[in-house]
């Protein structure tokens, strides 16, 4: 009788980061130390929003963040959860989050040379539905004279040395790029306790006509914008639309199936809605680096 084939040969993502380690001749381990952090927040803000219906933790805080928005329970939870791992990690000397105020320098990490700029629970309204959400994270290398301040950390995208997001969905999908390297999918198994690789070397597929913008802000848009998303509805063969509302599950979809994923600047936000530094610089990594023409390193 035959019998599935077993998959022994798995590669988690700590065997993952330790393989590229090894490649590096020069590294001293503090990068891949930063990552384990990572990895321990993505799994227990994936572990609270998994039981969140469960445990009260729906709802609003009853505080609002640095742009405003009220702040729900999970927002402040995610947050401290990922601020936790960074600190204790100590390779990490100063953190933007979405949801602080101020950066945050970790002067207990004097000889620490990253900065991470994260939005620990992207899409955060859409949490009490059950729908995926995401946080995303971009890392910067500092010199090592930096001092920690957050000046240090208002680098162009093309500066970060990693970035991915993780996405909370019906498992938890981590999304990982270094610079000049390929983009990897990692999926949780829960069973395990381990991210484990499932999508190496994702390249987003240029066919698949998905566009993906809230048209709901239509009336605030400018011509050109008005253009641009008429034109893929009157394409002799037109793009569906799909918009979840979290750009972090938008953009997931969009790098396994193709598309374009747009939240254009309009009437009511003139800069655009999403922040350059922890949203759209990172996701800006991922999908340059996951363009068909780059090709495992
Ligand atoms: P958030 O960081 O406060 O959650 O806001 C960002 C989110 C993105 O995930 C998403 O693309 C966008 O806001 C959705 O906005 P809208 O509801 O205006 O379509
Ligand atoms: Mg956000």
């Amino acid at each position: 009788m035959a019998t599935e084939k077993i998959n022994t040969e798995i590669v988690t993502l700590t065997r993952f980061l330790n393989e590229e380690q090894t490649k590096h001749k020069e590294a001293t381990g503090d990068f891949t130390l930063l990552c384990h952090a990572l990895q321990f927040s993505f799994k227990s803000i994936a572990y609270y929003i998994r039981r969140a219906s469960l445990i009260n933790l729906g709802g609003l805080a009853g505080s609002s963040n640095t742009t405003g928005d009220d702040q729900k329970k999970l927002d402040v939870i995610g947050n401290d959860l990922f601020i936790a791992a960074m600190r204790s990690c100590g390779r990490v000397k100063v953190l933007v989050s979405e949801e602080e105020e101020e950066a945050i320098v970790f002067s207990d990490n004097p000889n620490a040379r990253y900065a991470v700029a994260c939005d620990p629970i992207d899409g955060s309204s859409n949490l009490d539905a059950g729908v995926s959400v995401g946080t995303i994270f971009g890392i910067f290398k500092l010199p090592e004279d930096a001092k920690g301040t957050k000046e240090e950390l208002l680098k162009p995208g093309t500066e970060l040395v990693a970035a991915g997001f993780t996405m909370y969905g019906a498992s938890a999908q981590l999304v990982l790029t270094m610079r000049g390297g390929p983009v990897n999918g990692f999926t949780m198994d829960n069973a395990l306790g381990e991210f484990i690789l499932t999508h190496p070397n994702m390249q987003m597929p240029k066919k698949r006509a998905i566009y993906s913008c809230n048209e709901g802000n239509s009336k605030y848009w400018e011509e050109p914008v008005l253009e641009w998303c008429n034109s893929v509805k009157q394409a002799d063969k037109p793009y569906s639309l799909r918009y979840i509302g979290s750009m972090v599950a938008d953009a997931y979809r969009t790098l396994l199936y193709g598309g374009i994923f747009a939240y254009p600047a309009d009437k009511k936000s003139p800069k655009g809605k999403l922040r350059i530094l922890y949203e759209c610089a990172p996701m800006a990594m991922v999908f340059e680096n996951g363009e068909s023409t780059v090709r495992a390193c």
